[in-house]
């Protein structure tokens, strides 16, 4: 191997936009034990697919015949401006800043595609990359190529960013010389991010409960919500950034002001989005993967939690109009937590017209909200 081989890939992958890039061996990842302990604690909630081919998961060859070499990228990602005083008042939502701009999976892609070029001009091989969406534990991966710890959070932690960076890999039969695995944890005594989980899904080690994750329970989980964890959701509609925020380490950029108008939407507007709406307002955005009924489900119950009466009125159209029964349940819902006479009105309008899901939640909305106030006739 050249001595200066690994400099000019490193010179590619910054030269690409990337802030960091390791190398580790293809050899199979011990971490199969811990997560098949992971996966048989439940803690994956409705994400089965992380039951499956678990294999591929830790073993880069069973990809890529005669891998020999794992290629791991950061490519940084912007912390939010801050969020408005009281979303409350103005009813507005939370989209975690990761989701701002381009897809990260499209947009890293096309990095990928072309620091791949310039990487298979240095170290000639076959060669397969993914961003999320493949097999292989990225975290993992990480650390074993010397990018950064395993935090508390349980994201990788770059001395440069924090966990503000957004992984890549890159599996290629070349070999390269791995670096060092990353064997020390600068969490050190600070816990700050646990405290900060709102639905307590942080254990104290590098360990998940990912059901409980407002990152998973507003992106992944296509049902509805679990009641107890509706109101701990509070304005979040994709995603979360909590545990990173409360994190002394990084980030190494800040999103533009203006990116507030995309990070925190009207609830009202979220909820009343058509399905061509929707598609046209975030084309080419992550946000598409929660689909419109996922994101409208949110938005009923930030506004649920809001608080504030003025959202009674268009929670009670969405309960009376919205095509999809998520929506109309999660509707009555926060009615339900509005507790004002006008909101149990609306209530009661839609008994006994909604379908057996829906009825459940009005019933449940009715027992928590006081009684409409009685109409007086002449
Ligand atoms: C499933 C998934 C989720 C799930 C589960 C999250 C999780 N922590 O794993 C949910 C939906 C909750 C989620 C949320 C988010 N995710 Co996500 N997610 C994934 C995905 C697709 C798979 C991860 C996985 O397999 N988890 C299962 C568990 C078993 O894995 P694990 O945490 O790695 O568990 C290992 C450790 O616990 C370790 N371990 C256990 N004990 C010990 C002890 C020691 C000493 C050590 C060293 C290790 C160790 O071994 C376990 C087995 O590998 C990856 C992409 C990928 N292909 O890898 C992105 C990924 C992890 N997600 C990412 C991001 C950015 C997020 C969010 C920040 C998005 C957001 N803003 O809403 C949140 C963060 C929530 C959080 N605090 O983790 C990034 C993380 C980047 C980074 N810097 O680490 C990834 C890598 C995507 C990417 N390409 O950038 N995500
Ligand atoms: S992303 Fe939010 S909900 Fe998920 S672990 Fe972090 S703070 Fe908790
Ligand atoms: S907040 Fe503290 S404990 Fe949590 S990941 Fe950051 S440094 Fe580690």
């Amino acid at each position: 191997m050249p001595p200066d081989l690994k400099e000019k890939i490193r010179g590619a992958a910054v030269e690409n936009g990337f802030s960091a890039c390791g190398f580790s061996n293809a050899v199979s990842l011990p971490a199969i034990s811990l997560l098949e302990q992971w996966i048989s604690s439940e803690r994956h909630g409705f994400m089965d697919y992380l039951e499956r081919d678990q294999d591929l998961r830790v073993d880069p060859g069973s990809l890529l015949a005669g891998a020999a070499t794992v290629v791991v990228l950061a490519l940084p990602c912007a912390a939010p401006p801050p969020p408005p005083i009281d979303w409350r008042f103005s009813l507005k939502g939370r989209i975690a800043s990761y989701a701002a701009g381009e897809d990260y999976h499209h947009a890293m892609g096309r990095k990928l595609e072309s620091f791949t070029e310039q990487l298979q001009r240095l170290a000639p091989g076959d060669l397969r990359w993914q961003v999320d969406a493949g097999p292989l534990l990225e975290k993992d991966f990480a650390r074993r190529a010397g990018l950064g710890w395993f935090g508390h959070n349980t994201n990788i932690l770059t001395r440069e960013a924090g966990s503000w960076v957004m992984l890549g890999v890159v599996i290629t039969t070349a070999l390269i010389e791995p670096d060092p695995p990353f064997q020390a944890d600068h969490c050190g005594s600070c816990r700050a991010c646990l405290p900060s989980c709102p639905t307590g899904a942080l254990d104290n080690g590098p360990t998940i409960q990912a059901d409980r994750c407002i990152s998973y329970l507003t992106i992944e989980l296509r049902g509805p919500l679990p009641l107890h964890l509706r109101p701990l959701v509070d304005n979040w509609v994709f995603g979360c950034d909590l545990c990173q925020l409360a994190c002394p380490w990084g980030p190494a950029l800040r999103a533009e002001d203006s990116l507030g108008e995309f990070l925190y939407p009207s609830l009202i507007e979220l909820l009343k989005l058509s399905e061509d709406d929707f598609r046209d307002r975030y084309r080419g955005s992550a946000v598409l993967r929660a689909k419109r009924r996922g994101l409208a489900r949110n938005a009923a119950v930030a506004l649920g939690n809001s608080g504030n009466k003025a959202a009674v009125g268009p929670l009670a159209v969405a309960l009376a109009s919205d095509r999809d029964e998520l929506v109309r349940a999660h509707s009555a819902w926060a009615l339900g937590q509005l507790q004002s006479g006008e909101a149990r009105a609306a209530l009661n309008r839609s008994a006994k017209t909604q379908a057996a899901p829906v009825q459940a939640e009005i019933e449940l909305a009715r027992s928590v909200c006081p009684a409409a106030p009685l109409q007086r006739s002449r």
